[in-house]
């Protein structure tokens, strides 16, 4: 009785199948099998992290096996780690933004998927990522992290060029003495000083965090998310303990200690705002701005960096050459600064900007339990999905979707250039919700969209104002690529 209104009245495309409420499209049940308990979780773990096309060929497969875009899998971790690892994955760009839905979807606790680190890692607090909007606190914690990354706008552009000037500096200094540079770690130091300097107007290396706060937040992460990561350990170890166990938070505990007492204090001006227009507990605050600091930017920023870098360093010579014509004409026209203005004078740095978060979105997962029975529309078919399944997207076949994105396995630098590439900008959608949108206090975009999208362009702005061109090497890590820089060649126009 279920759909019974959606069935096709006679017409001449539809002959009396069932189809789906919006579109139409012939109902199909959703394919794919869990496999028995346990069993087929493991089985199917083994084959996402160490099975031969990695991860974009465990989805693939499931793909060309059923011939479908939505099917059901079990994602890791799985047994002991995640109560249950049943999905129904959404794998082309047409299903895949009812995870922005939050009338048809509920994000309670899912931000890091099918298990929820230990609140023992953030102070005992559910931070805000793992808010759902119908939930009280989501919009005033929302607003703090928009008064946080906004309340201080005027410090960014000048921290940041400070910060990655100095990252470049170094940078060559390493390649003159070594013939190479390692991009991921001055990184992760440029990346926490230039937030915590720009965002709070404090640099941690006059705090007692000294310079161990990357380090001390690298393994804070790894805390809560190793059963999701690749380690590169022996694969025994890995999957049977790693993958299998949580690390007991007792042993970063004073890690975090440490970092939380730094931000109980660098974030001072926060906090009050928090407490008094927003009626955020001073210790409610304390953790969230934590959470947003390292894990959403520092976690964030380790990941886009090197992508960024790697994407820009593999487009070539030519690329750069425009890239760097672009730049400098734009900051030129501005008084020699760069500014707002100057960047949105820009547009092949916007766009290649948004095509490296097209293709290789920095966190590729997202989830979200269907509230109620519906209909998940693919570009083919309607696919039934009940109340309380779990819908999972991999986002990179979204935004990599041959039926969206012509030469979508290809980093085209200039794809989102004039009004035919504007009109695909909605389906790049790295901040959980579509580029053309913006985060709201009522959804679960990403609260750091444009910031995000900002000191990506800044870092491309910097590059191409100090240098001509430059290579790269890439290698795979935990995280994201490793990139590694082997030659810099210094602006001479
Ligand atoms: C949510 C990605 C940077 C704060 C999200 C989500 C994604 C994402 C995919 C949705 C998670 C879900 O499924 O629920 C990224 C990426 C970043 C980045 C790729 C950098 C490259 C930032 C920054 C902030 C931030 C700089 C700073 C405040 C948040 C918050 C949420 C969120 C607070 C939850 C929003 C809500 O509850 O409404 N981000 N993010 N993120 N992000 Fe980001
Ligand atoms: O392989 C991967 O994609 C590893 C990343 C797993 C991330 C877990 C889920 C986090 C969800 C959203 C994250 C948003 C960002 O603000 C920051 C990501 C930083 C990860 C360390």
């Amino acid at each position: 009785q279920r759909h019974r209104h959606a069935r096709a009245s006679a017409s001449a495309t539809d002959r009396h199948e069932v189809v789906s409420p919006k579109r139409r499209l012939p109902l199909r049940k959703v394919p794919g099998d869990h496999g028995p308990p346990l069993v087929g979780a493991l089985k199917d773990r083994l084959e996402y992290f160490y099975g031969p096309g990695g991860r974009d060929g465990f989805f693939a497969s499931r793909v060309r096996a059923h011939r479908s875009t939505v099917v059901r899998l079990n994602m890791p971790p799985g047994p002991f780690v995640a109560k249950d690892p049943r999905v129904v994955a959404l794998l082309d760009a047409a299903s895949f933004p009812v995870l922005f839905d939050t009338s048809l979807v509920d994000k309670t606790d899912l931000f890091t998927g099918t298990f929820m680190p230990s609140v023992d890692l953030t102070g005992g607090y559910r931070v805000l990522s793992y808010v759902d909007p119908a939930e009280p606190n989501h919009a005033p914690l929302k607003s703090l992290l928009f008064h946080l990354l906004t309340h201080r706008r005027e410090h960014v552009i000048a921290t940041f060029r400070e910060v990655y000037g100095e990252l470049f500096a170094l940078m060559e200094g390493e390649l003159a003495r070594a013939g190479k540079a390692d991009f991921g770690e001055r990184n992760d130091d440029a990346a926490f000083g230039f937030l915590c300097r720009a965002l709070l107007g404090q640099d941690p290396a006059d705090s007692p965090l000294r310079d161990e706060a990357p380090k001390l937040i690298t393994k804070w992460v790894l805390f809560q998310i190793s059963p999701l990561l690749n380690l590169g350990l022996p694969k025994l170890v890995e999957d049977g303990l790693l993958h299998s166990f949580r690390l007991p938070p007792a042993l970063i505990r004073k890690d975090y200690t440490r970092l939380a007492d730094f931000f109980r204090d660098a974030g001072r001006a926060v906090i009050d705002e928090g407490e008094r227009r927003l009626g955020v507990a001073r210790e409610e605050a304390v953790h969230n701005i934590l959470f947003a600091m390292c894990f959403n930017s520092f976690g964030g920023m380790k990941i886009l960096f090197p992508s960024l870098i790697k994407w820009l360093g593999r487009a070539g010579g030519r690329i750069h050459g425009r890239l760097a014509t672009e730049v400098r004409n734009a900051v030129r026209g501005n008084g020699g600064e760069v500014t707002m203005q100057a960047l949105a004078e820009m547009p092949l740095v916007k766009s290649a900007v948004y095509e490296a978060l097209r293709i290789e979105p920095p966190v590729a997962m997202q989830y979200g339990r269907a509230k109620k029975d519906m209909v998940v529309e693919s570009h083919d078919y309607g696919y039934e999905v009940r109340e309380g399944e779990l819908l999972f997207g991999y986002q990179p076949m979204a935004t990599k979707d041959p039926r969206v994105f012509a030469r979508a396995e290809e980093y085209v630098p200039d794809r989102f250039l004039g009004e035919d590439g504007a009109r695909l900008l909605r389906h790049v959608v790295w901040s959980n919700g579509p580029e053309t949108a913006s985060p709201t206090l009522q959804d679960k975009q990403c609260a750091g969209k444009d910031f995000v999208v900002l000191i990506a362009r800044l870092l491309v702005a910097e590059l191409f104002l100090r240098y001509d061109s430059f290579d790269v090497q890439v290698g795979s890590s935990a995280l994201g690529s490793s990139v590694t820089i082997t030659s810099l060649k210094k602006a001479t126009f």
